[in-house]
């Protein structure tokens, strides 16, 4: 029996609208709808074909251009036997009988049979504790798993990885909330972040992995060290300003980036300056300050800010640096957003009883920067730096 071959150079972008009289890439006995993709050792096919109005057959033939002999075949998850498919050297085609309905056909030319792992778990630790896992799905390109680590957070943390197998640094990264790190450091058996990173209440993990033709994780587990806590501020008694404190208004920012913070002069209850930053939002927003002061010497700096949620977190940086404690600063609730009286609060941030060292800093201007990270709002109505 003569079989009715159908092109579908039409239906197929990756068709070459060559002049030369070359095959389509794709050909099938029935019509139906398809789609050829080509990676360096296969070409993976899908295709949805019903079978034609009363016929009785189980089975349509398609034919696929590949650059070499066809070496291997899944269809589905099933590996293929060799005598499933037929090669024509004339025209550089695989054929393959396909059942009707909607199938995934692996072709390959090279290498060894393989198709990525259905999923994965990765262990997701805390120190020695596992504190979670991460489910992993594969593709031919790499791996993604994400899940969580609860009871943990807010803090800063270092992540480490444990390699099962060798895999180039540049190819993996980890995103903890919104934040990416993908700069690492080797250390025995595995990768550490090169920088500390900043973790949320229960932080959401996704690791990724760019690695072809996968078979397992290339990642034993990953591991959140050296957990350190946020540093806490702390309520001035009374809100009273210290002594000989240089203020600058926090509407007075010098430079900001990202969402834009709002300020709306009368906006606020009992602002100083008659205004306020509000809608500073903890999405990576910063904004910074210019302050000149007097004389060298040991400072401390203060805040008046209002909080209406649980706690708002920020990075703060001085001259460009983030000193040591002030990668992740908490500022409490104060029980509203200033919007009625009592709920501005006078926060020391360095220099107390528990707190980050005072700065050192010479007398003239010196930039402060607040970044704020955790998705919390704070509005702010002035910063302080006073003699330590
Ligand atoms: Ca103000």
């Amino acid at each position: 029996m003569r079989r009715c071959v159908i092109s579908l150079a039409a239906l197929c972008s990756l068709i070459a609208c060559s002049a030369h009289a070359q095959p389509p890439l794709l050909q099938s006995s029935v019509p139906g709808a398809f789609s050829v993709r080509y990676l360096t050792d296969r070409a993976i096919v899908s295709a949805t074909v019903a079978a034609p109005e009363g016929s009785d057959a189980a089975t349509y033939t398609l034919r696929v251009r590949l650059p070499e002999r066809v070496q291997w075949g899944y269809l589905g998850r099933e590996l293929l036997p060799q005598d499933a498919f037929g090669w024509d050297a004339t025209g550089s085609r695989a054929t393959v009988d396909l059942p009707f309905g909607t199938t995934r056909l692996h072709l390959g030319w090279a290498g060894d049979p393989c198709l990525p792992p259905e999923s994965a778990q990765v262990p997701l630790m805390v120190g020695a504790e596992q504190a979670g896992s991460l489910r992993a799905l594969f593709s031919l390109e790499g791996m993604e798993a994400t899940g969580r680590a609860t009871g943990i957070g807010p803090g800063i943390a270092d992540i480490s990885l444990a390699l099962a197998d060798d895999i180039n640094p540049e190819a993996v990264s980890v995103t903890i909330d919104s934040a990416t790190a993908d700069d690492w450091r080797a250390v025995e058996g595995g990768l550490i972040t090169a920088a500390p990173l900043i973790i949320g209440p229960d932080p959401l993990l996704t690791l990724r992995a760019r690695s072809r033709n996968l078979t397992a994780s290339p990642i034993e587990r990953v591991v959140i060290e050296n957990v350190r806590p946020a540093t806490a501020t702390s309520r001035v008694p009374g809100d009273a300003m210290p002594e000989g404190a240089v203020l600058v208004e926090a509407e007075d920012f010098s430079d900001a980036g990202g969402t834009p913070v709002r300020v709306e002069p009368g906006s606020h209850h009992d602002a100083s300056g008659n205004a306020c930053v509000f809608t500073f939002i903890g999405d990576g927003s910063w904004l910074e300050w210019k302050v000149t002061l007097p004389t060298d010497g040991l400072w401390d700096l203060y805040a008046r800010a209002a909080c209406g949620d649980i706690g708002a977190w920020r990075v703060i940086s001085v001259d460009g640096e983030t000193p040591a404690g002030l990668e992740l600063v908490e500022f409490p609730g104060t029980g509203g957003w200033a919007r009625g009286p009592g709920q501005w609060w006078l926060m020391r941030i360095t220099g107390g009883e528990g707190q980050p060292g005072p700065l050192e800093l010479a007398a003239g201007e010196h930039t402060i920067r607040m970044r704020g990270v955790l998705d919390r709002h704070l509005n702010m109505d002035y910063l302080l730096l006073a003699p330590h």
